[in-house]
């Protein structure tokens, strides 16, 4: 294994590396990649925290959520949601199981639990992170297994560009506030 920080490098130049850099490490088989998208958001952490800890509402913020059901439990940890995704990407729905929610330290994260899945192993970590007046730094990381006949660039661009366009929080946000 390697023990890999897929921070991006100017992530430093905005916050202290020990508020973020514990979640977003990854031990990685050779197979795997790992990478991280971040955006700053103009509105408070509480506001941005109220979409993406309901793990039961994915719907709310990723556009490529068709429909979602919540199989096991209640938003808690070791929550299942089953989500149906849009068409166009390379399937057609996706299990995940919420792992760790922290509601003080802002972090969530979740795992792909599909066998036969695209992204294999897919797992998932999002920090919320305070920035200047009423601004909110997002961070999500992932790790994944590159899928057979893939190289790990490739992966990690449909990776980061599905993960970027969900932090745009374009389904929840109307310009001046979260709805
Ligand atoms: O769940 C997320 O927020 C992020 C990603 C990258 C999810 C990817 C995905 O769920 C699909 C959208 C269904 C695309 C997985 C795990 C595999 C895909 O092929």
């Amino acid at each position: 294994h390697t023990y890999s920080h897929c921070l991006l490098q100017d992530l430093h130049h905005h916050l202290p590396p020990p508020t973020v850099a514990p979640y977003h490490a990854y031990f990685l088989h050779s197979n795997q990649c790992c990478s991280a998208v971040t955006q700053q958001i103009s509105a408070p952490l509480s506001t941005i925290w109220s979409v993406v800890h309901r793990f039961d509402n994915p719907q709310a913020y990723k556009n490529f959520v068709k429909t979602c059901r919540v199989l096991v439990s209640d938003g808690d940890v070791s929550t299942l949601r089953q989500v149906h995704v849009i068409s166009g990407l390379p399937i057609a729905t996706s299990t995940k199981c919420l792992d760790i929610l922290n509601d003080d330290r802002h972090v969530l994260n979740f795992n792909v639990v599909d066998e036969d899945h695209r992204l294999t192993n897919y797992c998932s970590v999002t920090t919320l992170h305070r920035g200047g007046r009423d601004r909110t730094m997002v961070v999500e990381s992932y790790a994944v297994d590159v899928p057979p006949r893939n190289t790990k660039e490739d992966t990690c661009v449909f990776v980061d560009t599905i993960v970027r366009q969900t932090l745009l929080f374009e389904y929840s946000y109307n310009g001046s506030d979260l709805v």
